[in-house]
């Protein structure tokens, strides 16, 4: 069971978190990258590195045959997926497990089964979470949508069981829109994701998105590691995360984290995952799970002081969780920017040379980027770029640091979102913590108007 080298199959950011791992726990790493990535800065630290296809994703770090090759050749006995890519694809996870290589992730039937919004739903009431109230499972046809919309009160929201991350939801404010809304939330389902099951949920006007990260030992044991407030997002694309959430007070961490650690525990997960939550007038509604590895865990790790990545990799090779509830303490704020090479008014991409390069420090500031000067981002992938991480004794303290800590960022050569970032920083709205998910697009649209 012990772990000796591990294949990253992912890249940017979060393969060198997950090297930097490895490297710490003494276990050897194995980048596989695309042609466009053979100059990031993972492959040259990791111990091996093969080209496993052209630059598009397609063809390369969502080749399962060329990845599962790599993995042979180089003798890898473990595989991180980090996020994205294939890391909630449930059959990957399967055939990384019948090639007798540890698979740093949940189980197989528990990706699939989260993967599924319908089945994520029930499972997630059956376990004693607090649903939106809505349909009970998938709705069939128009009249049931009908007598249903009439019982839980519009808006209604009609959400693609294939989707998440926002993808195929459509809003109905009445009878008169349900059978078009219904029909093309339907057509649009079937089209993104080959599966035209639809569910219905009742509307929620202004919550703010609140998770909840977990860990699992697979075996019945399961801790939460607290809340994480991502309700600052444009298209379902998050900006800023912080931890705390401003809104939650401590009794009603412990009471939710309670509710959900019991869950995971019942359902025997293993490893980290996400619980998504939307939260309006002091009530939680749960909407999704993740399985697996955020890009905001920073912040998690920087009030819980767990390694979760590490935490990932000994769950992976049989060990049990490092610590306790009990143990688990919550000390102070973080709050990470996610710094994407894109222009920070427009969101138009800006790929290409980094003709500059100098990373924030200081205390409790974290830079998570595989940049460096002369590095040229390609213009292939996700804009996210890195993230700065900082953490404070208070709120307002990490939004000192933080503000401090952007002065100090030298990305030159292509536009970055660290301008955004700034001026967000400077609103009283922002600074009061009073904001939903609605608040950024809002904020955004009234700059540019
Ligand atoms: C909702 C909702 C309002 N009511 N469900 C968007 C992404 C997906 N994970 C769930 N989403 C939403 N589901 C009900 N019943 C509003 C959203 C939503 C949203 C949620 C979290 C963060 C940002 C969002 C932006 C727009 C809509």
């Amino acid at each position: 069971m012990a772990i000796k080298r591990l294949l990253i199959a992912n890249r940017g950011e979060i393969a060198l978190r997950i090297h930097r791992a490895a490297r710490e726990m003494g276990i050897e790493t194995v980048a596989v990258h695309s042609t466009a990535d053979a100059d990031a800065m993972h492959v040259r630290l990791a111990d091996h590195a093969v080209c496993i296809g052209p630059a598009s994703a397609a063809n390369s770090y969502l080749n399962v045959a060329a990845i599962i090759s790599a993995a042979e050749i180089t003798h890898a006995d473990a595989i991180h997926p980090g996020y994205g890519f294939l890391s909630e694809n449930a059959r990957f996870a399967e055939i990384v497990e019948a090639h007798d290589i540890a698979w740093v992730g949940p189980k197989p039937e528990h990706i699939r089964t989260m993967g599924d919004k319908v089945e994520a739903k029930r499972t997630a009431g059956a376990l004693g979470l607090p649903l939106v109230p809505g349909s009970d499972g998938a709705i069939e046809d128009f009249g049931e949508a009908r007598a249903l919309a009439e019982k839980i009160g519009y808006p209604v929201i009609i959400k693609a069981a294939s989707g998440g991350g926002g993808r195929g939801m459509k809003v109905v404010n009445s009878a008169e829109e349900l059978e078009s809304q219904m029909g093309q939330a339907r057509s649009e389902a079937k089209a993104a994701f080959g599966d035209a099951t639809v569910y219905m949920e009742k509307y929620l006007g202004n919550p703010r998105h609140i998770e909840f990260q977990v860990f699992g030992d697979g075996n019945g044991k399961a801790v939460h590691l607290g809340e994480r407030d991502c309700s600052l997002q444009r298209r379902h694309q998050k900006v800023l995360e912080e931890a705390p959430s401003p809104v939650i007070t401590p009794e009603e961490r412990e009471r939710m984290g309670g509710i959900v650690a019991k869950a995971m525990a019942d359902m025997g997960y293993r490893g980290a995952g996400t619980i998504e939550f939307l939260w309006e007038k002091g009530e939680f509604y749960f909407i999704e799970m993740n399985t697996r590895l955020q890009v905001e865990h920073p912040v998690t790790e920087a009030i819980t002081g767990v390694d979760l990545v590490r935490e990932q990799i000994r769950i992976a090779a049989g060990k049990p969780l490092s610590f306790t509830q009990d143990e688990l303490e919550f000390k102070g704020h973080a709050i990470e920017c996610r710094i994407n090479a894109e222009d920070p008014w427009t969101f138009t991409p800006s790929p290409g040379l980094v003709d500059s390069y100098h990373a924030a420090g200081g205390m409790n500031v974290r830079v998570d980027s595989g940049l460096y000067a002369g590095y040229r981002i390609p213009p292939y992938y996700d804009s996210m770029i890195g993230k700065l991480i900082v953490s404070g004794r208070t709120r307002k303290g990490a939004i000192m640091r933080l503000k401090r800590a952007l002065e100090e960022m030298v990305i030159g050569g292509v536009k970055t979102s660290i301008p955004l970032h700034q001026a967000l920083l400077e609103d009283p709205e922002f600074n009061s913590g009073d904001y939903t998910i609605k608040w950024l697009e809002e904020w955004l649209a009234k700059r540019a108007g």
